[in-house]
């Protein structure tokens, strides 16, 4: 009877580890919050962008180090995503072309878990430090991209939107990564280093697994430092909990891994509840069928 239970714990351990696997495609240990809101593109970007989260595309994800980085923050409505993305790029470089030249890479899917870039669906968005279009890898097409960009002291600040064709609503799921390329050699007119924010292994133009998860939100999260458990249904301008600087808006609230309690999804704990029963129904067939083959070999 021992060893049925040793066998019966193994094998519980080993389904609830297969289980647990998060079921995003996409990886949720990187998660930006996108706020519901219109941004009006211009030479200064639109003051409605103050309170987005910000994250950071600074992991080098190809070539060599060349100083570069970004901060991204992205807004969202019914029919449309909008992408902020001011770029440190000392060695602002007009000849080379793609993303061999200055540039800014978007990859996105229209669902957190979609496994593979869908063409007409999702893909990449390709804009040059000038803030034109380029076809990026697996791209999504011209007509459904707005862009611009300005020159700054330190580098560009890109802003663009795109029209997947998708109604969209708080709590919707995406795959995201922000990618920016740099030229850093006017001799040599091609990319120096690649910077990412999910992905720091150059893979996610073609692979949506190396994407992190963009949620959409109605407005920016509360700058708390850690969720309590009670859900407070009427909150009151007066609460005690909050002494920590509660209008602290300015100060980023995320930061660049995007470690995100919400990203703590109960689908997860859902599914190894499941694992653990499915285990318990194996398992209980297990020992009956050892129990009545034991019996018939007496
Ligand atoms: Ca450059």
């Amino acid at each position: 009877m021992k060893k049925t239970l040793s066998i019966f714990l193994v094998i519980s351990i080993i389904f609830a580890g297969i289980f647990s696997v998060n079921i995003y495609a996409a990886d949720p240990d990187y998660t930006a919050i996108a706020v519901k809101g219109t941004p009006v593109f211009g030479e200064t970007p639109d003051a409605i962008w103050e309170n987005v989260p910000e994250y950071y595309s600074d992991v080098l994800k190809d070539g060599y180090d060349t100083e570069s980085s970004a901060v991204f923050k992205v807004m969202w409505d019914d029919s449309k995503l909008y992408f902020l993305v001011d770029v440190t790029d000392e060695t602002y470089n007009f000849p080379a072309v793609g993303w061999d030249g200055d540039a800014v890479e978007i990859f996105l899917t229209s669902t957190a878990d979609t496994l593979e870039y869908t063409e007409g669906v999702d893909g990449g968005i390709g804009i040059l430090a000038t803030g034109e279009y380029f076809e990026a890898a697996n791209a999504i097409s011209e007509e459904k991209i707005v862009s611009m960009a300005v020159q700054t002291e330190k580098g560009y600040i890109v802003q663009c939107s795109v029209d997947l064709g998708i109604s969209f609503k708080s709590g919707d799921e995406l795959g995201l990564e922000v990618q920016i390329d740099d030229c850093a050699e006017e001799e040599s007119p091609s990319r120096s280093g690649a910077y990412g924010w999910a992905d720091g292994s150059n893979q996610a133009w073609q692979n949506p697994d190396f994407l992190g998860v963009l949620q959409l939100a109605d407005k920016a999260p509360e700058k708390t430092p850690t969720p309590t458990k009670t859900p407070a249904p009427t909150p009151t301008s007066a609460s005690p909990a909050n002494t920590a600087n509660p209008t602290d808006f300015s100060t980023p609230s995320s930061t660049v891994s995007g470690e995100n309690e919400n990203t703590e999804n109960s689908n997860t704990v859902l599914y190894v509840a499941l694992g653990i029963l499915a285990v318990a129904i194996i398992a209980g067939a297990a020992i009956l069928i050892i129990k009545k083959s034991g019996k018939k070999i007496k």
